[in-house]
């Protein structure tokens, strides 16, 4: 097993959903974590809420994953933390809109892959070189089913976790030999803030893609990255793939008649 009781981790895109979890699951094993999103209130509250039941230091970030000196300004002027870095979740994700390529909004697509794609490389190129020198760390991307198989109105969201699968797969390759290991958690649907994101607030047809289903919860997923997490140092854990029960497939989904 690997401890995590007094190490540090990074869990981005911590103000709800799977880095919020995420970030109280790690804390649960006594690990410090420092937490990032946009939404300051929110990370503040989620801080606090952390430090207390867990007896940990919690540090909240507030950047946007898509602006490269955002990312380094927060990470680089964080007193010590990119020394003492064992871990990073590279979770900040969204999907906007679920439209065909001939409707879909450009601002989306751009939003998306910047996020998605770039944000998390901008974030792993500013950590990884302290794991790197110091030989140890663990890099957990949270990729998706839809990095394995596409659908209707999906293509950029799903381009965008296609790229965090070869981006993890690769990352393999160019820390091999330095202790450093690398995980994609890919969860199928989960019931998190999510949908409500994707369709902009409409919050009835976020509900519905839930309808008649038992969806992931995000402890689901932050459980998955635990896992990952406290295997043994020579164990890395390349892919977990986790659907509901309720679902076999990106296209396959089983709902129960009300
Ligand atoms: P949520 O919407 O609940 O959480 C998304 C998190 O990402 C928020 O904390 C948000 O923080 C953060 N975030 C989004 N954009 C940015 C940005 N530009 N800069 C910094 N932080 C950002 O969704 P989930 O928890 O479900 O999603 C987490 C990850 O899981 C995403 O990568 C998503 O693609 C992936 N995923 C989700 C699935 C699902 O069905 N829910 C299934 C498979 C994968 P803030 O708004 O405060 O910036
Ligand atoms: C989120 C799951 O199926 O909505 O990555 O793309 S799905």
């Amino acid at each position: 097993m690997t401890d995590l009781k007094g190490r540090w981790a990074l869990v981005t895109g911590a103000t709800s959903g799977f880095g919020l979890a995420t970030a109280h699951a790690i804390a649960s094993q006594g690990c410090h974590v420092a937490i990032t999103g946009r939404r300051e209130d929110r990370l503040e509250t989620a801080a606090r809420e952390i430090r207390d039941p867990h007896r940990v230091e919690a540090l909240p970030l507030r950047f946007d994953v898509r602006e490269l000196s955002q990312v380094r300004a927060a990470l680089e002027g964080a007193s010590g933390l990119l020394s003492k870095l064992d871990i990073l979740v590279n979770n900040a994700g969204l999907a906007l809109a679920l439209e065909p390529i001939q409707a879909g909004n450009p601002a989306d697509w751009d939003q998306m892959i910047d996020t998605n794609v770039k944000g998390l490389l901008y974030v792993t190129r500013t950590v990884l070189p302290g794991m790197v020198e110091r030989g140890r760390g663990h890099v957990v991307n949270v990729g998706s089913v839809a990095g394995h198989q596409t659908y209707a109105g999906g293509a950029v969201y799903s381009a965008t976790k296609y790229a965090v699968r070869a981006i993890s797969d690769a990352l393999r390759y160019d820390v091999l030999g330095t202790g450093v290991r690398v995980s994609n958690v890919e969860p199928g649907l989960a019931e998190t803030e999510f949908s409500e994101v994707r369709f902009k607030g409409d919050r009835s047809r976020a509900k519905s893609v839930y309808e008649g289903l038992t969806p992931l919860r995000a402890e689901d997923v932050a459980d998955a990255v635990v896992w990952c997490l406290t295997r043994p140092p020579h164990v890395n854990i390349q892919s977990v793939l986790i659907l509901p029960t309720d679902q076999a497939s990106a296209h396959a989904v089983h709902r129960r008649a009300k």
